[in-house]
């Protein structure tokens, strides 16, 4: 048994620097080599953030090199910082490579390497354990959702705990149910043909999407779009816009609706999209009716008139003009009716399936049967039957608003007061993998209360992440570059896939996700319920009635099918008509509009949702709620991604912590000023829930009222020894609070600043 002092100690007896953990690559690095790329070039995908891009992965001199896959055009044969970064991860020292168990108090750093099969048969030990004491509603599953998250997943309804957790509260939710409500399903931004954009804090040129990123920046090249963008700081995307308006934190909603307000009272809207395709367009307009420009920019400092003259902009280039939902979603309490507000504006704009404005993923089923024959093949569902079927209910359905949060990945931090509280019954066993809740959900002393509370904790994780250091046991997972994955869907205005696979032989013994839950199902006698043998025999299945589809995949690591179509774009359907003659035909307009469906109650756009009053009265008609983010005496806190680290996940790794080491804390001179305060100086930042210590950074790119840093830094996991305690937590500062029906994790507090 090593602990972490015997560590510090054999590290300081051999190596002046370093101190590596138990199960680390460093650890071990006497018996193991740096990996060995199989073949020249192998296509697969990027995990260097959740955006996933496809990448083309060369190996020359036993060196990898991480380049976009020209095949998947719209990411424009690019990857970002991070994405050329994949081998420092792979070949980090630090980097979890073999399992570990926890053998001294949680958190105190004590480990033991073990064997998987030791490993996994503690897991189900104590995981039956849990189940039979208390049920296995007791059990939390967590993982970031994506191309590894469904294994988990299944693994949770193995085991019959409805309590299987994505991240998706701490991040996109509340545009994905404000979508699920109005639409019936998810859309997505054309912003490449957009002339004109409106952007509510979708920091796209730091909180990188490679394909929308790319698109943005095509808009921009060609010099035909506007954008305006709505950010309480001089963000890189505040920076390259054509109009910043320095917008007070969490008041975005009042500009939104005063747009509305605006395109109704001039008649600016699509009269004839709204008569056709949208239900409850009366009672929206009556709501909208109080929100003038006047009255919107008293409460978030944007003047009236730029409100008016924005709406009327926007309106002159619609049907090519768009109000971007966003993407972290999390800035206030009523984020549904923020989110429900910014998709107003686009059913108003009439851009729906249009060029430069908004649409829905092509895949394969729409597709084909738009064409009138099989352009795309589809991929199987794989089902098990026999799954157990729950007892309770989920702990976040314990108040009913929440149903459509519930389905769409749940309210993460609800596993905090279950464990604490045992509100509304207890979690007693939390098994998280690719998620660093310690860091990324709020109130971080609660979190790390609940973990020390819990009876078993298993953790997957390419690091001893800080979450990780509160688990029982951790397996360590294969990195992207080192595993096969199930083949994904990626379809946008075409159906697309992709496929993850292996570049290099795997350093140590780690193991994929698909594998790792497979075996703890085994341990627990359970494994007839991932029927599947092995991750070529999961993708046979996704392509059984297409098995052509996996040799090309293999080869070309995205493909995509037919050619691109919006619905509502007369052009691009005669196309469409010209490539496939059996194509169903067009409407009046020439156009496919009138095969639009939304699985809505009404079965149109819900502008007003009347439904919505059996789950939350008084929610059905959207409009203005006042919300308290901060007392008088603070600041705003609010936070971002940066370009060169995600979220907090590649702080150690090296490269990215020598391009960023850490967080400095954005703060206006003259607010510096008050509290004496110059640049570079320490600085203590109190809220509510914690006290953090950060280094100031004065910039006049921020409002007076509001301090700003990265998110993801300021670690307090010892394992983690690069980014140990450098620059400062934000989850540490954060309160938990919940949106309404969205279940959304606010990340905006109040704040005091003093210099330290
Ligand atoms: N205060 C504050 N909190 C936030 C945010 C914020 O802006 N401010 N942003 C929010 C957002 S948008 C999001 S998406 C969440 C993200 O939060 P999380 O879902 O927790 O995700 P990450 O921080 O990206 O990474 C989680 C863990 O995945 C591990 N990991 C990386 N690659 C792999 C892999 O291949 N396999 C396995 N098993 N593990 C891997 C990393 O080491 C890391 O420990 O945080 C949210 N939390
Ligand atoms: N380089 C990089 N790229 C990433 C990630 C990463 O960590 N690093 N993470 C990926 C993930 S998980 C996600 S979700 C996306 C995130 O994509 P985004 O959601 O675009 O990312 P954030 O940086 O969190 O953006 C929030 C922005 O909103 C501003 N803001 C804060 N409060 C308010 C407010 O009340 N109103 C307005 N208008 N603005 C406000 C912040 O200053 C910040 O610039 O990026 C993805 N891509
Ligand atoms: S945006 Fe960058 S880090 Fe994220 S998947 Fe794409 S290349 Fe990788
Ligand atoms: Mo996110």
């Amino acid at each position: 048994m090593l602990s972490r002092r015997d560590f510090l100690a054999k590290g300081s007896a051999f190596c002046a620097i370093t101190i590596y953990a138990p199960g680390t690559l460093g650890a071990q690095s006497q018996l193991l080599t740096p990996a060995t790329p199989f073949v020249k070039e192998i296509n697969s995908i990027c995990e260097m953030c959740s955006t996933r891009c496809p990448i083309t992965v060369e190996s020359r001199q036993d060196k990898l090199f991480i380049r976009g896959n020209l095949n998947a055009k719209s990411f424009g044969g690019k990857v970002c910082a991070r994405g050329t970064s994949g081998s420092k991860l792979l070949n980090d020292p630090h980097r979890l490579v073999k399992p570990i168990k926890r053998t001294g108090p949680r958190g105190s750093g004590m480990w033991q390497e073990i064997e998987w099969e030791e490993a996994y048969q503690l897991i189900a030990h104590n995981l039956n354990q849990v189940c039979d004491r208390y049920g296995p509603e007791a059990i939390a599953v967590s993982s970031k959702s994506g191309s590894l998250s469904s294994h988990a997943f299944h693994f949770g309804k193995v085991i019959g705990t409805p309590n299987i957790f994505s991240h998706g509260s701490t991040c996109p939710i509340s545009y994905a149910v404000a979508a699920k409500v109005m639409f019936g399903n998810e859309l997505k931004l054309d912003l490449e043909n957009s002339k004109y954009i409106l952007n509510f804090g979708h920091n796209l040129f730091e909180g990188i999407n490679m394909s929308m990123t790319r698109g943005l920046l095509a808009a921009q090249e060609k010099g035909a779009v506007k954008v305006v963008v709505f950010e309480p700081r001089l963000s890189v995307m505040a920076d390259k816009a054509d109009e910043w308006h320095a917008i007070k934190p969490g008041t975005d909603i009042a500009v939104v609706l005063a747009l509305s307000h605006v395109l109704i009272e001039e008649q600016l809207y699509d009269k004839s999209f709204v008569q056709q395709h949208v239900s409850g367009f009366e009672g929206f307009a009556t709501s909208m009716a109080q929100y003038s420009p006047e009255w919107a920019s008293e409460i978030c400092d944007v003047s009236a008139g730029d409100i008016r003259r924005i709406a009327r902009e926007l309106a002159a280039a619609a049907p090519a003009a768009l109000a971007d939902h966003g993407h972290r979603c999390t800035f206030t309490p009523e984020e549904f009716d923020l989110r429900r507000g910014i998709y107003a504006i686009n059913v108003l704009l009439g851009n729906i399936e249009r060029k430069g404005g908004v649409y829905f993923a092509k895949k394969s089923k729409l597709y084909n049967k738009l064409a009138g024959e099989a352009v795309a093949p589809s991929l199987e569902k794989i089902k098990v039957d026999g799954l157990p079927t729950p007892v309770l209910p989920r702990i976040d359905l314990a108040e009913p608003q929440f149903k459509y949060a519930a389905r769409a990945g749940g309210l993460y931090q609800s596993i905090i007061p279950a464990a604490l509280l045992q509100q509304p019954y207890a979690i007693k066993a939390w098994v998280m993998s690719r998620s660093n809740p310690m860091q990324t959900v709020t109130d971080r002393t609660q979190v790390q209360n609940a973990l020390e509370a819990m009876d078993f904790v298993v953790a997957c994780d390419v690091y001893i992440s800080e979450s990780a250091a509160y688990a029982d046991v951790v397996l360590p997972e294969s990195t992207y570059l080192e595993r096969d994955e199930e083949i994904g869907d990626m379809s946008s205005k075409n159906p697309a896939y992709a496929l993850r696979q292996r570049v290099t032989e795997t350093i140590g013994d780690t193991r994929p996700s698909w594998q790792i839950f497979k075996e703890m199902a085994d341990a627990m006698a359970l494994g007839h319920h991932f029927p599947w043998q092995d991750i070529v025999d999961y993708q046979q299945r996704q392509t059984a009635n297409n098995p052509e589809l996996l040799p090309q995949l293999r080869k070309e690591g995205f493909l995509s099918f037919g050619i691109p179509l919006l619905m509502r774009e007369p052009d691009m359907v005669a196309k469409f008509r010209q490539h496939y003659p059996n194509a169903q035909p067009p409407s009046e307009r020439g156009d496919y509009g009138n095969q639009l469906q939304f699985s809505t109650p009404s079965g149109k756009i819900e502008l007003t949702s009347p439904s919505l009053e059996e789950i939350a009265p008084g929610r059905s008609v959207i409009s203005y709620r006042p919300v308290t983010l901060k007392q008088p005496n603070e600041l705003y806190f609010i936070q971002g991604k940066s370009a060169l680290h995600t979220n907090a996940a590649t702080q150690n790794i090296p490269l990215l912590f020598d391009l960023q080491p850490d967080n400095p804390v954005w703060i206006h001179p003259d607010t510096a000023a008050e509290f004496r305060i110059n640049d570079g100086d320490s600085i203590t930042m109190t809220s509510q829930v914690g006290e953090e210590q950060g280094t100031a950074k004065l910039t006049l790119g921020i409002r007076k009222d509001t301090v700003f840093a990265h998110m993801g830094f300021g670690s307090k996991n010892q394992e983690l020894t690069r980014a140990f305690g450098k620059g400062l937590h934000c989850g540490a500062l954060l309160p938990d609070a919940t949106a309404a029906i969205t279940g959304s994790n606010v990340h905006t507090t109040g704040v005091t600043i003093r210099r330290a």
